[in-house]
């Protein structure tokens, strides 16, 4: 089945500054998002793996896909759509073996190369980024611009999604300079009211 990357949240709980992930990524989901990626850095493999399994009955209610960020065991046992790696996690080539040809493998990336390489050894989309600047997540390369990420969708024939620091003010240039989707945290989960914002970015991304 084709996947609709267009509006892709992925999850941040440092950002939700206490706020309940369920009831934040429920929000969105009502208003609209397309994907969802649980991304925890800070807790326990049995925490994940609750919160993974809470989260995919949350995601099969709304049909939207979810996958799992780094932990191919978590996305393993939750029997999640698939996961998002990187250059530091398992081998994208290796991830796929042991997932199969069904599931969703997405890879991040910075510039031409590591699209090339990512798309060349199996993943189904890659995460572009930073498109913006973004306090989200410690990035060490310069944005990406308009220009980097175009450079990149030009140099792959899977689907891109732009991320870091998209919002309903750049979310059309981010359109417009060919990406498949929007992968945002801040911009939906530091909103108070994430399935208005969800829905307004909806909209800006389909009118482009
Ligand atoms: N990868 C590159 S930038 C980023 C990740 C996970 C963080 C994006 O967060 P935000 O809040 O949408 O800028
Ligand atoms: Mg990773």
């Amino acid at each position: 089945m084709p996947c609709d990357y267009s509006l892709y949240l992925v999850t941040d709980r440092a950002i939700l500054e206490g706020r309940d992930l369920f009831q934040a990524v429920e929000s969105a989901l009502r208003g609209g998002v397309t994907l969802v990626q649980l991304r925890e850095k800070e807790i326990s493999s049995r925490d994940f793996y609750q919160t993974a399994l809470a989260l995919k009955d949350l995601t099969v209610k709304y049909k939207v896909p979810l996958l799992i960020n780094d932990r191919l065991d978590i996305a393993l046992a939750v029997d999640a759509d698939g996961i998002h790696i990187g250059r530091e996690d398992l081998p994208v080539q290796v991830a796929r073996r042991l997932l199969g040809p069904q599931k969703i493998i997405g890879y991040s990336v910075s510039d031409i190369e590591e699209a090339i390489y990512g798309a060349k050894n199996g993943a189904d989309y890659l995460g572009a980024g930073p498109v913006y600047t973004t306090t989200t997540k410690a990035v060490t390369v310069e944005p990406l611009g308009m220009e980097g990420l175009r450079s990149i969708k030009e140099s792959v024939s899977i689907p891109v999604v732009g991320i870091g620091g998209i919002n309903l003010n750049n979310i059309r240039e981010v359109k417009k300079s060919g990406a498949d989707g929007a992968s945002i945290v801040s911009g939906i989960l530091g909103s108070g009211d994430p399935a208005r914002t969800s829905r307004e970015l909806c909209d800006a991304w389909r009118k482009g």
